[in-house]
């Protein structure tokens, strides 16, 4: 029997039939319908603590990997190439964080005879090394931020590059990213601490304490430009996201285009970031990071090379299947992009990322189980997530729980899309970050686009007075009452067949102090 699904868009027979999906939660769900939409078999993996979850159930078969700590399960390289051989994958798919960015398991899964859904292990590792990928990007002719072209060797050294670049100055690791390694100098008498500090948290995070130093920019925006290489040699640059809205370097908001993008700048990004993946030798989804300074000039951050979380609002406003497009790429078969090497993007699309942690406390993160959800549905509304009523969200993992997204045809009316939306979820069981995406998306600032990295800490004060709003403490107690209700039924019938008797519920007990039970 011969099956269409393997004939490219050129004739060529992609070698995949089944993938594994070296990942959890809400991205390896994400991956498995990409899979199905292909025609191809998704394997699962999951450790002790997700074997309910979502991802288990819709693949076409899961491999238990072992305790719930990831250096155990997800990030167990033998294990996991043991699991693709063993269910006769080609290829394996590391999803995001975890293993995806590591050349060394990029490798090892080349090493076994595997597919890696992703870029050759050579680009992983130039762009994994911060000085390296600053002199392969100058060099091929892409805005980096004045800085040292190496890491600095001692304290002297450190003060006189400081003194050329002029302060304020960045300590950055060079084998770093997200933040990790990162002092800021003001003055210069505080460099050899400084230095001392950046080195030492470098150490432990990295196994590698070299430090390199960059020049300080103010108040940037922080710009990524989505990229996509083909077999083929073709690069296509998909346009921005705009990604200010962080805390600690985690991600909470992410739209794309961003309002401070024109079309010309759109297009000098662009190229900028295809002349990136040309110089490493790119293959798959890739995204270039760039700051904006408030003077328009942008400069080459780091690369990113592995599908990211907020990837959807990108596919929301250019209609294109990133992850699609990854699985085609590793089967050798050309991207399914028309139009050349810049597209337009249509429309405005906004991610709130849904984690389990508590606004009011710090963004603290939080477990314990899902008991209700109902998940915001209508027009222009996507969900991606990774849980379902029922179950367990431990502390061992990312506390990202879902991606709620929002299209409109402007700006406007996706951030009135996104408030709906916000309105209509409930999460009953652990606190989460939906009270803070309500308080953002009425924010005067924010509406007017006025975000850059400082947003958050400009806005924390005022977000922190702030109580959640009445509609959604509510539906909360609303879904509590129902819940109590059910249990109150089970209860009786359990009485009936002489079963032990029900606690009572805590949600019940928000019902009646809200008013709603007697
Ligand atoms: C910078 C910067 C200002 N100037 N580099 C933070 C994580 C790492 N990826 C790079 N980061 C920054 N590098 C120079 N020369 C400011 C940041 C930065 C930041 C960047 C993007 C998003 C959020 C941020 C929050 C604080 C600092």
């Amino acid at each position: 029997m011969t099956d269409n699904r393997q004939l490219g868009a050129e004739g060529g027979v992609s070698p995949l039939r089944r993938i594994l999906v070296a990942n959890r939660g809400e991205i390896a769900l994400r991956i498995i319908r990409a899979c199905h939409e292909e025609g191809l078999e998704a394997v699962a993996v999951y450790s002790d603590a997700d074997r309910l979850s979502p991802h288990v159930r819709a693949a076409n078969a899961a491999v238990a990997l072992g305790a719930p700590p990831a250096a155990e399960s997800y990030l167990d390289i033998a294990k996991l190439i043991a699991a693709a051989t063993a269910t006769g994958c080609q290829a394996i798919h590391p999803g995001y964080g975890f293993l995806s960015e590591r050349e060394t398991f990029a490798r090892a899964v080349q090493d076994a005879g595997l597919i890696f859904v992703g870029p050759p292990p050579a680009a992983i590792k130039a762009m994994g090394d911060k000085t390296e990928a600053r002199r392969r990007m100058q060099a091929a002719g892409i805005p980096v931020v004045p800085g040292t072209a190496a890491p600095v060797r001692d304290a002297a050294e450190a003060r006189r590059e400081t003194q050329r670049l002029g302060l304020p100055v960045l300590l950055k690791a060079a084998s770093g990213g997200g933040g990790k390694g990162m002092r800021l100098v003001r003055a210069l008498d505080e460099i050899e601490s400084a230095l001392r500090g950046a080195h030492s948290e470098a150490e432990k995070a990295f196994g590698a304490g070299a430090v390199y130093i960059e020049k300080y920019l103010e108040r940037p925006r922080h710009i990524e430009i989505q990229i996509l290489a083909d077999r083929s040699g073709r690069v296509v640059s998909l346009g921005e996201r705009e990604c200010s809205i962080q805390r600690r370097h985690q991600k909470l908001i992410e739209e794309a285009p961003s309002v401070a993008v024109t079309p010309a700048l759109r297009r000098r990004l662009g190229e900028a970031a295809t002349a990136a993946a040309g110089a490493v030798g790119y293959l798959g989804a890739g995204t270039i990071e760039f700051l904006l300074a408030p003077t328009g000039e942008f400069y080459f951050l780091e690369m990113n090379t592995r599908i990211q979380v907020e990837h959807p609002v990108t596919e929301l406003v250019y209609g294109v299947d990133l992850v699609r497009e990854q699985l085609r790429i590793a089967g050798g078969e050309p991207m399914r992009i028309r139009g050349g090497v810049s597209l337009e993007p249509r429309g405005h699309a906004i991610e709130c990322r849904i984690t389990a942690e508590d606004p009011a406390n710090g963004f603290l993160p939080a477990s314990g189980k899902v008991q209700y959800l109902r998940v915001p549905a209508g027009p222009g509304i996507r969900w991606d997530g990774g849980v379902e009523a029922g179950n367990d969200v431990t502390l061992f993992y990312d506390p990202l729980l879902a991606k709620l997204l929002a299209w409109g045809e402007t700006r406007e009316i996706a951030i009135r899309r996104m408030r709906r939306a916000l309105r209509e979820l409930v999460i009953v069981g652990l606190p989460t970050s939906q009270s803070f995406h309500l308080w953002v998306m009425d924010d005067p600032e924010f509406r007017r686009g006025e975000i850059d990295i400082t947003y958050l800490e400009r806005v924390g004060a005022r977000l922190l007075e702030a109580p959640p709003p009445d509609d959604l403490v509510q539906a909360v107690a609303v879904a509590a009452a129902m819940l109590a209700d059910e249990r109150r039924t089970e209860a009786k019938a359990d009485s009936r067949s002489d079963s032990p008797t029900v606690r009572r519920s805590a949600w019940a007990d928000a019902a009646r102090r809200e008013g709603l039970r007697s």
